[in-house]
C-alpha cells in the first residue's frame, strides 16, 4: 500500500515502524494521516513476522494536535461522522505499540501517544493538552488517560493552566517510560520493541490486553480476567517450550503459538 503522509519500515527483526510525515504542519492530524497510521499499524498487526510496533514523528514534533486549519469549519456532525474522530482502531491493536516521542506532543498528538502501550521520549519532548486555548476541549482521551496517568492535580494544570510537561516531568509523573538524548531515543525505542518482539507473542498479547483491562475493571473482575488469560497460556506450545528450555538450561525457541 502506498501512503502519502506516513513512512513505514522494519528497522529491526520483528519491529514495524510507522513515522508521521507531515513536517510542514508539524504532523498535525487529519483524516488522511490518522487513516494511514491506523492502516499501517493494522497491517503490521496482521503480519506474522512483526511482534511489536513503533509509532514516531520527527525530532521536532511527534504531532502538534489535530489539524486546526481543517477543523476550523467543521460542524459537530462533520466531527462525528469523520473517521478521524474514531481512534478505537489504535486501541484495538493486539500487538504492543511503543510511541517514540520527540518535540511537540500536543492535543490529539499527546492523546495518540497515550493510546500507545509505552512511551519512549527524547529530552526535548513536550506533552500538552492546549485545546481550551482554541475554544474546545480534549476529545480523544486527554481528560481520561492523562488524568489516570499523572493524577488529577497535574492533569488540571495541563488542561486548564497551559502547562506542557517536559520529558523529565512526564517520566517522573508516570506518563513516560524512558527519556533518552535526542540522538538515541528512536534507536532505544526500536531496541525496546525488538526485545518485546522476541518474546512469545501469545503471552505478550494476553499481557497487553490484561494490563489495559486494569484501567477499566474493578480489581476482582480484573483478577478473574487475568486468571482466565493465565490458564489460556497453558494451552500454548510456547508454554511447553519455555518451561522445557528452563529445565534443560537452554534458550527457548518460540513458535508464537
Ligand atoms: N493544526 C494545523 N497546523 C498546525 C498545527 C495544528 N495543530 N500545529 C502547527 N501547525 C502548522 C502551523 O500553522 C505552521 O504552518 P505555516 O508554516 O503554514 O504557518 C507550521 O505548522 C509550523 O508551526 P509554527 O510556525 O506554529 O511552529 P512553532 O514552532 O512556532 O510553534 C507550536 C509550534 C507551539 C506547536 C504551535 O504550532 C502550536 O501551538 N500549534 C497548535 C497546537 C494545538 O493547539 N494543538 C491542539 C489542536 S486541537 C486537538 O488536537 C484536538 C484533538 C481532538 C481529537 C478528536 C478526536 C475525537
Amino acid at each position: 500500500m502506498t501512503y502519502e503522509t506516513i513512512l513505514t519500515e522494519t528497522p529491526a527483526p520483528g519491529v514495524g515502524l510507522v513515522r508521521l510525515n507531515r513536517p510542514a504542519a508539524l504532523n498535525a492530524l487529519n483524516a488522511q494521516i490518522t487513516g494511514e497510521i491506523f492502516s499501517a499499524l493494522e497491517s503490521f498487526d496482521r503480519d506474522e513476522t512483526i511482534g511489536c510496533m513503533v509509532l514516531t514523528g520527527s525530532d521536532k514534533a511527534f504531532a502538534a494536535g489535530a489539524d486546526i486549519k481543517q477543523m476550523r469549519e467543521a460542524s459537530p456532525v462533520d466531527m462525528l461522522t469523520d473517521d478521524f474522530t474514531d481512534w478505537r482502531r489504535l486501541s484495538a491493536l493486539a500487538k504492543p505499540v511503543i510511541a517514540a516521542v520527540s518535540g511537540w506532543a500536543l492535543g490529539g498528538g499527546c492523546e495518540m501517544a497515550m493510546m500507545c502501550d509505552m512511551i519512549v521520549a527524547s529530552e526535548s519532548a513536550k506533552f500538552g493538552q492546549p485545546e481550551v486555548g482554541i475554544g474546545i476541549m480534549p476529545g480523544a482521551g486527554g481528560t481520561q488517560r492523562l488524568t489516570r496517568a499523572v493524577g488529577k492535580a497535574v492533569a488540571m494544570e495541563v488542561m486548564l493552566g497551559s502547562r506542557n510537561l517536559t520529558a523529565e516531568e512526564a517520566e517522573a509523573a508516570g506518563l513516560v517510560n524512558r527519556v533518552y538524548p535526542l540522538d538515541s531515543y528512536l534507536a532505544e525505542a526500536v531496541a525496546l520493541a525488538g526485545k518485546v518482539a522476541a518474546l512469545p507473542r501469545v503471552s505478550v498479547r494476553l499481557i497487553k490486553d490484561a494490563i489495559n483491562k486494569a484501567e477499566e475493571l474493578p480489581l476482582s473482575a480484573g483478577l478473574e480476567y487475568e486468571k482466565k488469560s493465565f490458564f489460556l497460556t497453558f494451552a500454548t506450545e510456547d508454554k511447553h517450550e519455555g518451561m522445557a528450555a528452563f529445565v534443560e538450561e537452554r534458550p527457548a525457541q518460540w513458535k508464537h503459538r
